[in-house]
C-alpha cells in the first residue's frame, strides 16, 4: 500500500511526503526488530515505503541503523520516567558525512522498545526535512506521560458526537460510502456499518503515532444501538481489525461499554456490579475479546451520568462498578478507564446551595472512594470541574485522589471552542491546566502519576477531531491542534511557540519561514481571542445550547443543567467561596483555596467562575469588571480582523485549497465573534445599565 492517499490530506507529514518525492537519496537501512509481531512488521514497511530504500543484514554498510537497547542509550545518555522503553536517541552525523554515505558514520535511531524506534523513526523523519536543521547532533527523548490516548466520538451510524469534520471515520450508514464486505452482518437489516475504509485508518494510525499517541478508544462513550453490540460478534471481529491496524502502529485499542449491556444483550435481570451473574457476564465477554484482540486495551466506561446507567440504581459505589470490569480485565492485563464526568443533571437554578453545585460534583462524587479503585483501574477526569469551558480551574480531584490512577481529560474537538470554524489552538490552555498541579518545583511530568498505585497507568487523554472531510479536521488549521495534543502528551512543558512553528513548517513546506511563522502565530493567538469574545472571565456556559456555537447567555440560565452565570442587575457570576457560596473553594489545598476565596487574588481568567461580583468590581488593571468584559469583546472581535489579515499575507505561498477553506471559515469566526461581543454586551448593558466608557456601538 501506498504511503499517501492521494484523496487524503497529508497533514503533518506533509513535508516528509515531499521530501520522500523529491528524495533522490539512497540509504540502505539495517533494523534488528525482525520479530513478525504488528510494530516489527510495520516499523519494516514503514521504513521500506518512507525511504524507499532496502533493509540491509549487515549493520556495516548501513547508512541508517535502528536499534534495540537498554535504557542507556549511549555513554552518558539515558532515557528517563516511567515511560523510558518508549523514548528512543537519535545520532545524526554531520551532513556532509552522510551525504557522501560514508558508512562508518550513520544515522542511528535506538530505543528500548519497537515502539519507540517507530517514533524515532518519525521523529528523525520529521526532523530530516530540508527546512529544518541537519546539523550532527545526538538526540534524546522520551514521553513524560505512559498513557496518550484519543477518544473517539464517533457512534455506529457514522455521527460523532461533537464532531466538526463530517462523517466518522470508522463507521457509516447502510448506503453511504461504504465497502460493501463490511455491511452484511448476519443482523438483518442493520442500517449501522463499518466503513472499511482502510487506508484511511492506516493513515490516521499513522498520524497519531507520528506525534506519539499511543491508546485510542475506538467508540463514542454514550454507547448506543449496535456499538453496544462492538464487544461481541460479529462485530467483534470487524473491531479485531481495526485494533489490528492501530497496534501496528503502537496503539493499544479499547472499547466503550455500556453499563447495562448484559441486560440489553443477553436479557440479565440485574446489573449490579457486584452480582456473581454479572461479573461471569463480563468476564466470558472479556475473554472472548482477549481471543480476537490478544493485546486489547481494555474499556472506557461513563456511568450514571446524562442518562447513562451505572452502579448507583444498584446502591453501588462507582469504585464498585469500576472493580467490576477491572476485575474481569485483569486476567488479560487490561485496564478499565472510568469516567469522573458524573453529575445530576436535574438542578434548579433558584437553589444556590453546594448540593446544586455541578463544579462539585465529580468532587462529591469520588473523593471518598480514593484508595478503593482496582491497581488496573484508572479514573478519566475533566480538567475542569465543569465541562470543558474556554477557562475553568483545575479540578480538585486533581489534588484529592492520593492513591488512584488518574488520566486528565482534554477536548482536542471544538465543542466549546468553536467548532473547529473559529481558529483556537488550544495548547495554551491545556499548558495551564497540568501546570497547576506543579507544586514545589517538582513537574507535570511526575505530579500527575505522583501517588498512582501503578505509575504506568496515569497520563492524558482528548477528544479526538478528524472525519471524513478532505483536509481530516473541517478547519485545516485545526490539524495542529490534534499535532499539538501529542507534542503536549510527551512533552508537557513544551512551549506553544515551539509546538506551532514545527506544525507550520512540517505542513506548510512550500511557505516561506516568515509566513510560516506567521501561520503560527496566528495559532499562538487564537485561543486568548476567542477567550476575549466569548463568556467572559471564567463565567462559562453562556453558550448557544443548540450545539454549542455561538452566543446563548441565557440558553442555560434557567435549564436544568446546572450550569449558571447568575447575571442580574447588580453583578454577574458564580459565588463559590467558602465565606459565603458554595464552598467549592474549599475542596482546592490550601494555597489554592486561599488564593481563591478573594476576589482581588483570583486570577482574571477564573474570577466569575468563583465570585458573583457587582458590575462596578474594580479589576486588578483599575477598570471596572462591567468594562473590562465589554472592552475584552471588541477587542475579541478586532483581533480576528487581525487573524484575517495575517492569513491573507500568506496567500501566495499556501494552495488554493487550504487558502480558501480557511480564508471561509474566518470570515465566519469573524461574524460569530461580532454576534458575541454584540449579543454579550448588550445582555449586560441591559441588566447593569452601565455604558462602555467608551461609547462604541453595540449593534444590536
Ligand atoms: O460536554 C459534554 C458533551 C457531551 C458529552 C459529555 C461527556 C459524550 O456535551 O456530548 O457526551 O460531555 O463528556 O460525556
Amino acid at each position: 500500500m501506498e504511503i499517501t492517499n492521494d484523496t487524503a490530506d497529508e497533514m503533518w507529514l506533509r513535508a516528509s511526503v515531499m521530501m520522500r518525492r523529491a528524495n533522490h537519496q539512497t540509504f540502505e537501512v539495517n533494523v534488528d526488530a525482525t520479530g513478525e509481531d504488528a510494530v516489527s512488521l510495520r516499523l519494516r514497511s514503514e521504513i521500506v515505503q518512507w525511504l524507499r530504500a532496502p533493509l540491509v543484514s549487515d549493520s556495516a554498510h548501513a547508512t541508517v541503523i535502528l536499534r534495540t537497547v537498554t535504557a542507556q542509550v549511549a555513554d552518558g545518555l539515558k532515557l528517563e520516567g516511567p515511560a523510558a522503553d518508549e523514548g528512543w536517541h537519535i545520532h545524526v552525523p554531520a551532513l556532509s558525512e552522510h551525504e557522501k554515505g560514508k558508512s562508518s558514520d550513520p544515522v542511528i535511531i535506538e530505543s528500548p522498545s519497537t515502539r519507540g524506534l517507530l517514533y524515532g523513526f518519525y521523529a528523525w523523519l520529521e526532523g530530516a526535512v530540508p527546512s529544518a536543521s541537519m546539523k550532527p547532533q545526538d538526540k534524546i527523548s522520551s514521553p513524560d506521560q505512559p498513557i496518550r490516548m484519543l477518544d473517539q466520538w464517533d457512534q455506529s451510524d457514522g455521527s460523532v458526537e461533537r464532531g466538526y469534520a463530517g462523517e466518522s471515520i470508522f463507521y457509516g450508514r447502510w448506503g453511504s460510502n461504504v465497502h460493501s464486505e463490511f455491511v452484511n452482518f448476519p443482523d438483518r437489516g442493520a442500517q449501522d456499518v463499518f466503513r472499511g475504509d482502510t487506508d484511511r485508518l492506516i493513515a490516521y494510525a499513522r498520524f497519531c503515532a507520528s506525534v506519539g499517541i499511543n491508546a485510542i478508544c475506538l467508540n463514542n462513550v454514550n454507547v448506543r444501538g449496535y456499538a453496544i453490540r462492538f464487544i461481541q460478534d460479529p462485530w467483534l471481529s470487524r473491531v479485531a481489525q481495526i485494533a489490528h491496524i492501530f497496534e501496528s502502529f503502537g496503539l493499544s485499542v479499547f472499547l466503550s461499554v455500556n453499563f447495562a449491556a448484559p441486560r440489553i444483550i443477553s436479557g440479565l435481570s440485574t446489573l449490579d456490579p457486584c452480582n456473581s451473574d454479572v461479573q461471569q457476564w463480563w468476564d466470558k465477554t472479556v475473554d472472548r475479546i482477549y481471543e480476537r484482540i490478544p493485546h486489547f486495551g481494555g474499556f472506557v466506561v461513563k456511568a450514571d451520568s446524562e442518562g447513562e446507567p451505572g452502579p448507583y440504581q444498584y446502591g453501588r459505589t462507582h469504585a464498585d462498578g469500576a472493580n467490576m470490569f477491572a476485575r474481569a480485565l485483569a486476567r488479560h492485563g487490561g485496564t478499565v478507564i472510568w469516567r469522573a464526568f458524573v453529575y445530576n443533571s436535574h438542578t434548579d437554578w433558584r437553589d444556590r446551595s453546594a448540593a446544586a453545585d455541578r463544579a462539585r460534583a465529580a468532587w462529591e462524587n469520588f473523593h471518598d472512594l480514593d484508595g478503593k479503585f482496582a491497581k488496573n483501574a484508572v479514573l478519566q477526569v475533566k480538567f475542569g470541574p465543569v465541562d470543558f469551558q474556554t477557562s475553568e480551574p483545575l479540578n480538585p480531584l486533581f489534588f484529592a485522589m492520593k492513591h488512584t490512577n488518574l488520566i486528565m481529560e482534554f477536548e482536542v474537538t471544538a465543542e466549546y471552542l468553536g467548532h473547529q470554524i473559529d481558529l483556537n489552538f488550544p495548547l495554551p490552555q491545556w499548558e495551564q491546566m497540568a501546570s497547576w498541579l506543579v507544586e514545589k518545583n517538582v513537574p507535570v511530568s511526575k505530579t500527575l502519576g505522583l501517588y498512582a498505585p501503578n505509575p504506568q497507568l496515569t497520563g492524558f487523554a482528548a477528544v479526538s477531531n478528524v472525519g471524513m472531510d478532505w483536509n481530516w479536521t473541517g478547519n485545516p488549521l485545526a490539524q495542529a491542534n490534534l499535532f499539538g495534543y501529542g507534542r503536549f502528551c510527551w512533552d508537557n512543558n513544551i512551549p506553544t511557540t515551539s509546538v506551532s512553528e514545527q506544525w507550520s513548517a512540517l505542513t506548510f513546506p512550500r511557505c516561506d519561514q516568515d509566513h510560516q511563522k506567521t501561520i503560527a502565530r496566528m495559532l499562538d493567538q487564537s485561543n486568548e481571542i476567542y477567550k476575549h469574545y466569548a463568556a467572559p472571565l471564567g463565567v462559562g456556559f453562556m453558550v448557544n445550547r443548540d450545539g454549542h456555537y455561538g452566543p446563548g447567555p441565557d440558553d442555560y440560565e434557567f435549564s436544568r443543567w446546572g450550569t449558571y452565570h447568575f447575571a442580574d442587575r447588580d453583578g454577574i457570576g458564580v459565588d463559590r467561596t467558602q465565606s459565603n457560596g458554595t464552598g467549592y473553594v474549599g475542596l482546592y489545598p490550601e494555597k489554592q483555596a486561599k488564593m481563591f476565596e478573594n476576589p482581588n487574588t483570583t486570577p482574571d481568567d477564573v474570577l466569575l467562575f468563583f465570585h458573583h461580583l457587582p458590575y462596578a468590581f474594580r479589576m486588578k488593571d483599575g477598570r471596572s469588571l462591567i468594562q473590562r468584559i465589554y472592552d475584552d469583546h471588541f477587542e475579541g472581535a478586532a483581533r480576528v480582523e487581525d487573524l484575517i489579515r495575517q492569513w491573507n499575507s500568506c496567500k501566495k505561498f499556501v494552495d488554493e485549497c487550504r487558502w480558501k477553506e480557511v480564508s471561509h471559515r474566518l470570515l465566519l469566526q469573524q461574524a460569530n465573534a461580532c454576534e458575541w461581543r454584540d449579543e454579550m454586551c448588550t445582555f449586560l448593558y441591559r441588566f447593569s445599565g452601565i455604558s462602555d466608557e467608551h461609547g462604541r456601538k453595540i449593534n444590536r
